[in-house]
């Protein structure tokens, strides 16, 4: 039974955002404070149910190291010297500093950043561009989700989701470098993932690691990390030799299969055996029980992305969906029907030459040019301008919510580029070790303190949610408010009317209803329609699936997938791996942190209070490493240490540590950034992904000690 509320209780129904989002919440607001959220039983995305992190959301609002007034900074860069100013005084000062490098520099001097999936992700681009700077980053861009998304764009002519809300229960479930038990994942809501398991579908699990997922699954592929285009080369050419294809849909609705048939003709799981560490009657088991089980899910996660060969990699990936016409259809993958609508992202503000000067552009098309739904800068070109002004210098950096000395690649090197700017604002609710190096720091607001808009599954959106404004905490302001404000304080022609007619214009080019009936529902589920491609066929230049990618053809890319080894991997560099053994993978979600963040949430940090490290019993023992030692992990570039889990469910070759860590209970300006952060043992040096330009951060060589 869902509680009465108090009669002096306000409830609002909205949408949590504390990571992509999604979950339907009921925020019970009395007398102006936020007294409770609770999970939204009547939402079709997570039926009531909260993750941990969720379930924290009152502490996260009203946890006292909230920042909560603008403040300047005092001292020297990074000494935490700061004073109060007020939001005139301090868009006043970014409005005139800003003006001032425009004019000295030209606009691309000026790049905005920002973090993963947030409510306001597409806001920092729009306000870039209304401001005239082609330069904006985000540091899953290139490493995640997008990669899914414009490599299946070109393929498919749209970003395919799976389809949880349909109804239709899938046969097969493939979590390829994914584990939804933990992330509340990219493109859906977590438990939507999870309750596909409830069909007892047949499910496929690759992982080099066993999590919950793997134990449960009829076929778990342990793989070795960074070999996912291997493996999946591997698939096709099982399904196309034992000719265990859709025939009929590939003859009628694919471009290029003779060419794709040919180029996988020497990838049998023979081959890719040795590469991924799978057996080959394994590889050949999980390409026969896919392609014979049908409708099947294909659920993928970051991990497949995390490399420079990720475009090939998705690619492969997407082709097993393709080859066994699991498109479009009840219980597969689906199209989505698109409620939010166009976000007026302003692009058509920069000029054809501004948008050359986007850095990295000219290499990565499918990153910062043609091949891009929405172009980004290549964060490592990016940093290089910072650090050393070419191929011209870049003055000022404003994010909005990135904590950047945990989540770039090679964190010492990106605190070095963040030392050599003129301008760097940080928007963000604490006062993170990335804030603590800024000019200038806004508190922002939570998710329950600002008025939004969500489509959910991303981009697909099926659901459109409205997000609330409950509450107001000290001054803080929602970043898409800061944004307006700046923009009208530079006098910009955009970027400046009124949020609500922002939100409007959205939903009325996409599910057509209003502002204020969406406010009063909460969340509007659109009608679905399935094989939508037998009206018009596929958005492609061949009206086709694209096999074979005549777009990526056109940009000067590979157009058919192919298998390139990790740069650094005991194959690659044999020597090198002699130094270092083991194979690092980071970052596998735990449930409750997003990213870099809660490590200050008292609950959750009880629940999960050291970064774990996790080894093999029979890696751990030569070094005498038990359970809950600290240990040292070292690569090429550093050396960090993290709490040891000693634990049979990893390959004993391999390691993993957790990403995104701080200390926030440390003294500042540091935080203790620099103990166990995953960042200071990855690369962002080339190779990249040539279409892409992802770095890797998933298949590194380490070496591990313990901490004496
Ligand atoms: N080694 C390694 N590195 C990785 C990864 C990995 O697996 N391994 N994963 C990569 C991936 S996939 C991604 S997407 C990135 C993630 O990187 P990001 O998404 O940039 O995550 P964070 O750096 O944690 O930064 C988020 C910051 O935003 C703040 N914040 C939260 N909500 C708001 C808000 O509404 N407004 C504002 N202004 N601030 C807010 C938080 O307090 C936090 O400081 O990390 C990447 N880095
Ligand atoms: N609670 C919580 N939810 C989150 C996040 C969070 O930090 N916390 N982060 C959000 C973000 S930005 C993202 S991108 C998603 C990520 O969420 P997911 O896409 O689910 O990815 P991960 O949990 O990072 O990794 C999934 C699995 O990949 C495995 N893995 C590691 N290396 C490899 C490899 O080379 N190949 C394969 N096949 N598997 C490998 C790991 O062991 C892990 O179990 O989650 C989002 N949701
Ligand atoms: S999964 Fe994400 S949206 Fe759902 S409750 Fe957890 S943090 Fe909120
Ligand atoms: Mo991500």
């Amino acid at each position: 039974m869902q509680q009465v509320p108090e009669p002096s209780t306000q409830v609002l129904k909205s949408v949590c955002r504390s990571c992509h989002g999604g979950c339907g919440t009921l925020l019970h607001v009395t007398d102006g404070r936020l007294t409770k959220v609770a999970g939204d039983r009547e939402s079709p995305l997570n039926k009531g149910r909260l993750c941990p992190i969720g379930t924290s959301t009152l502490d996260l609002v009203y946890h006292p190291d909230r920042l909560k007034y603008p403040l300047r900074r005092t001292g020297a860069r990074g000494e935490g010297k700061w004073e109060r100013i007020s939001w005139d005084e301090a868009l006043g000062e970014i409005a005139e500093r800003l003006q001032t490098i425009k004019r000295e520099c030209g606009p691309e001097a000026i790049a905005m950043g920002t973090g993963t999936g947030r409510h306001h992700i597409r806001w920092v681009s729009r306000f870039g561009h209304a401001l005239g700077t082609p330069n904006w980053c985000e540091p899953g861009f290139a490493q995640c989700f997008h990669p899914r998304v414009n490599t299946t764009l070109l393929t498919f002519g749209d970003f395919p989701v799976c389809d949880f809300t349909g109804g239709t229960p899938p046969q097969c479930i493939v979590y390829w470098g994914h584990n939804p038990v933990n992330s509340g994942p990219d493109g859906e809501t977590r438990f939507n993932a999870l309750d596909a398991l409830e069909s007892h579908a047949k499910v496929i699990v690759i992982d080099p690691r066993r999590t919950r997922l793997a134990r449960q699954a009829d076929l778990w592929l342990q793989l070795r990390p960074g070999t996912d285009g291997a493996l999946a080369l591997a698939m096709l050419h099982t399904i196309i030799e034992e000719r265990l294809h859709d025939a009929a849909f590939v003859a009628e609705w694919t471009h290029g299969f003779e060419a794709l048939a040919e180029r996988v003709r020497s990838c049998s799981p023979e081959w890719a055996a040795p590469i991924t560490w799978v057996p080959a009657e394994l590889i050949r088991a999980a390409a026969r029980l896919y392609a014979r089980t049908k409708p099947s899910m294909m659920e993928w996660g970051c991990a497949i992305e995390h490399t420079p060969n990720c475009i090939q990699t998705v690619r492969a990936i997407s082709l097993l969906p393709a080859l066994t016409g699991n498109v479009d259809v009840p219980g597969g993958w689906v199209f989505g029907m698109k409620g939010l609508g166009r976000f007026p992202s302003l692009i058509e503000n920069l000029s054809p030459e501004m948008s050359a000067k986007r850095l990295g552009a000219d290499r990565f098309k499918m990153l910062g040019g043609e091949g891009a739904d929405l172009p980004a800068a290549h964060i490592p070109t990016l940093l290089r301008a910072m650090r050393e002004g070419v191929p011209y210098p870049v003055k000022a950096f404003l994010v909005f919510g990135n904590n950047t000395l945990t989540t770039f690649g090679n964190a010492k090197q990106a605190h070095e580029a963040l030392l050599k700017l003129d301008l760097l604002v940080v928007a963000d609710l604490f006062m993170t070790p990335t804030a603590e190096l800024a000019d200038i720091v806004l508190p922002a607001a939570s998710w329950p303190e600002l008025n939004q808009l969500a489509g959910l599954p991303t981009i697909a959106a099926n659901v459109v949610l409205a997000q609330r404004k409950a509450v107001q905490i000290g001054e803080c302001k929602a970043d898409e408010e800061i944004f307006i404000e700046l923009a009208r304080k530079m006098n910009l022609p955009l970027c400046t009317e009124p949020l609500d007619e922002v939100l409007e214009s959205q939903l009325a080019s996409g599910c057509g209803i209003s502002l204020s009936e969406l406010r009063k529902k909460g969340f509007h589920k659109l009608e679905f329609r399935y094989r939508k491609y037998l009206d018009g066929g596929f958005k492609t230049p061949t009206g086709k699936i694209e096999l074979y990618a005549t777009r990526l053809e056109a940009m000067g890319y590979d157009p058919l997938p192919h298998y390139h080894e990790p740069p650094e991997s005991p194959v690659a560099t044999p020597e090198l791996a002699k130094d270092f053994p083991l194979v690092l993978t980071t970052g596998a979600r735990i449930p409750f942190f997003f990213n870099s963040e809660h490590r200050q949430i008292k609950n959750l940090r009880k629940a999960h209070p050291d970064p774990i490290v996790e080894i093999h019993p029979d890696t751990a023992k030569p070094f005498g490493i038990k359970s809950g030692d600290w240990v040292w992990i070292e690569t090429r570039r550093g050396k960090i240490r993290q709490r040891a889990r000693v634990t049979d469910e990893i390959d004993a070759r391999v390691v993993h540590v957790e990403h995104g860590w701080w200390f926030p209970e440390e003294a500042g300006p540091e935080h203790g950034v620099w103990t166990s952060n995953a960042n200071l043992l990855t690369s962002n040096d080339p190779p990249y992904d040539p279409a892409m330009g992802t770095y890797q951060l998933r298949a590194l060589l380490c070496r591990i000690g313990p901490v004496t």
